[in-house]
């Protein structure tokens, strides 16, 4: 499929030097034809050098440089503000690591031809994950357990990072208004995503733990969503109640003539 969306793969980096350019070489050789956005927060190990090399040969790579590690939540608005600006119809976040493959990126594409908001997810048929321990599994499964039950989502995966948003989602959900980080950021913002009345869809990936580098979110922010989720259920539905635009507004849906 070669889809005629103009689309962006943001992918916040933080020590990823090791990832990155394989990543992004299997990124560019995707048919669908996506550009990319890195957003690093000043990594130690040269990450935003080796992407500048890469971006000055290629225009489809573009760089957002931060001056420090400010965190997972401001780098994915700092994204979407980004891709807005630059008129996006469709917007893919994904890790650095090879943990989100981006052989799923077609079909998350896919997806958001009848769904506002596509979420790769692990828990649905077809879903799951490898290499990793019996802790973190089962964090992560009861980090979803209990957002789903206290907060009504529908979503299977919750927490899950590769998702493909339609830029209209992103345009009536403002990412500024998110007060929450990592792994609560995406809860946050699914809750918000879901409370506006769009709608969401899973398709299932395999997610893979990282091979190379280190992973940077530590397993107190599983315990951290669990307060966001809190906040957000005892906030009664302080979201913006925001009516969805009517599908049909959609930019360069593929089945538009034009
Ligand atoms: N820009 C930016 N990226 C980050 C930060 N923390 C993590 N990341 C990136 O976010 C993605 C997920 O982080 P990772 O450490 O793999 O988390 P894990 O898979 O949950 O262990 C990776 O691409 C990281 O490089 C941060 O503070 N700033
Ligand atoms: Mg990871």
């Amino acid at each position: 499929m070669n889809s005629s969306f103009q689309t962006i793969v943001i992918v916040p980096t933080y020590n990823e030097a090791e990832n990155v350019s394989p990543l992004l070489e299997r990124i560019l050789s995707l048919e669908e034809n996506v550009d990319v956005l890195i957003v690093d927060d000043n990594s130690p190990d040269g990450t935003g050098e080796v992407v500048d090399a890469i971006a000055e040969k290629n225009s489809r790579v573009q760089v957002i440089h931060r001056t420090a590690k400010l965190g997972l939540g401001t780098a994915y608005t700092a994204g979407f503000t980004h891709a807005l600006q630059h008129g996006y119809d469709r917007i893919i976040t994904m890790d650095a690591d090879f943990s989100h493959n981006p052989r799923y990126i077609p079909a998350l594409l896919r997806l958001t031809e009848t769904c506002d908001l596509a979420i790769g997810s692990r828990y649905v048929p077809g879903g799951g994950v490898r290499l990793w321990g019996l802790h973190r599994r089962l964090l992560s499964h009861g980090a979803n357990l209990f957002a789903r039950s206290v907060l009504g989502l529908h979503a299977h995966d919750c927490t899950a990072g590769f998702r493909c948003y339609r830029a209209a989602v992103l345009e009536a959900v403002d990412p500024h208004s998110i007060r929450a980080d990592g792994y609560s950021y995406l809860l946050e913002m699914l809750w918000r995503v879901q409370k506006a009345g769009f709608s969401v869809a899973e398709t299932p990936i395999v997610f893979t733990d990282r091979r190379r580098g280190a992973s940077k979110i530590s397993q107190k922010e599983i315990f951290h969503a669990a307060g966001t989720v809190f906040r957000l259920a005892f906030s009664h539905g302080a979201a913006p109640a925001i009516k969805p635009p009517p599908r049909q507004t959609d930019r360069l849906r593929p089945s538009d003539p034009s």
